[in-house]
């Protein structure tokens, strides 16, 4: 009802509305662009039109990486990214993409949404970014179009594409595969040229780029449960009243509630789609052996005591 009574009231685009530039490298479509779309009609109401938040999805800005550092520059405003990318800036928030330290879903929500995850937030001032709200995103799995992973040994030689960061080629490279670190907009090319043999996403993304059609394994590694996150620059924040932040965060909030549904339907989707279009879908793996090949990342990661501190307290978290 609350929602229906905002989008009667939602006041129109005032001449003078400012306009907040979004990145985001998903599709139009994708659960984080129609989150960030309902957190704009959240503030269009909130502030009477005064302020608008401009979504350019499909990496009109850019990838990630470029985005990212242009959002700290202060020449994009918001920007929706994975914590696998923000996390080569932010120390912190590279916990996040650790492997398999979550032991479900509703443990990574349940850090996200305590004192742990406003912590990490809060955590991004230091490095040059105001930390707005995550969006769980389910779990990674590795996918191909070689052969059928069920062990470390079928990833043996195999050119798998990762996300620019260190800490994701250090895992590709201690489940023996060979790591190929390229941008998320080049990867089917990659795949369709043979470039790479395959990469590790979640339904979702695996599904709406098309990567499906190229990588007929998919298995269920879930190795990582890194959440998509919204970062908004130091200079748009410190140009918004006290007030104004407060609406801005509270929107992101909500905005990242409506997520989790519509990404809940399209996860379901996404699979049935794989599936009827015959992708092989591994599910008869033995996870030990792979968890148990991080313990070098995890040697690596621990050697900062802030890291190791926020893993342990995560452990420890029911
Ligand atoms: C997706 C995520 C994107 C991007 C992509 C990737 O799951 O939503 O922000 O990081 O993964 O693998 O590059």
């Amino acid at each position: 009802m609350l929602a229906v009574a905002l989008f009667c009231t939602a006041a129109p685009v005032g001449a003078f509305a400012r306009e907040f530039r979004t990145a985001d490298t998903q599709n139009e479509d994708y659960p984080t662009v129609q989150a960030l779309n309902y957190m704009d009609r959240l503030i269009a109401e909130r502030t009477g039109g005064r302020h608008r938040i401009v979504v350019f999805h499909s990496r009109q800005l850019g990838e990630e990486k470029e985005t990212l550092e242009q959002t700290r520059a202060g020449a994009i405003d918001l920007n929706r990214t994975n914590v696998a990318l923000i996390g080569t800036m932010v120390p912190s928030v590279n916990v996040l993409a650790m492997p398999f330290l979550f032991r479900s879903l509703e443990h990574l929500q349940h850090v996200l949404d305590g004192p742990i995850g406003s912590d990490i937030l809060n955590s991004f001032e230091a490095h040059g970014f105001v930390g707005l709200t995550f969006y769980d995103s389910g779990a990674r799995s590795i996918y191909n179009s070689v052969r059928p992973v069920r062990s470390l040994d079928d990833l043996k030689g195999m050119r798998l594409r990762v996300q620019q960061s260190e800490q994701m080629s250090d895992m590709m490279r201690a489940l023996g595969a060979e790591p190929v670190a390229m941008p998320y907009g080049q990867v089917l090319t990659g795949l369709a040229n043979r470039l790479i043999d395959g990469a590790e996403n979640n339904w979702p993304s695996f599904v709406t780029t098309g990567h499906y059609k190229y990588a007929g394994y998919y298995t269920l590694t879930r190795h990582t449960v890194s959440p998509d996150v919204l970062v908004m620059s130091q200079k748009a924040w410190a140009s918004l009243s006290p007030e104004d932040q407060m609406i801005f965060r509270e929107a992101a909030l909500r905005s990242s509630l409506y997520m989790r549904e519509k990404w809940r339907e399209l996860e379901e989707r996404s699979l049935k789609q794989a599936e009827q279009a015959g992708v092989k879908i591994v599910t008869d793996i033995d996870r030990k052996p792979f968890e148990a090949a991080m313990a070098g990342l995890y040697a690596k990661a621990e050697r900062d005591p802030a890291v190791a501190a926020l893993i342990e307290r995560i452990r420890n978290m029911e």
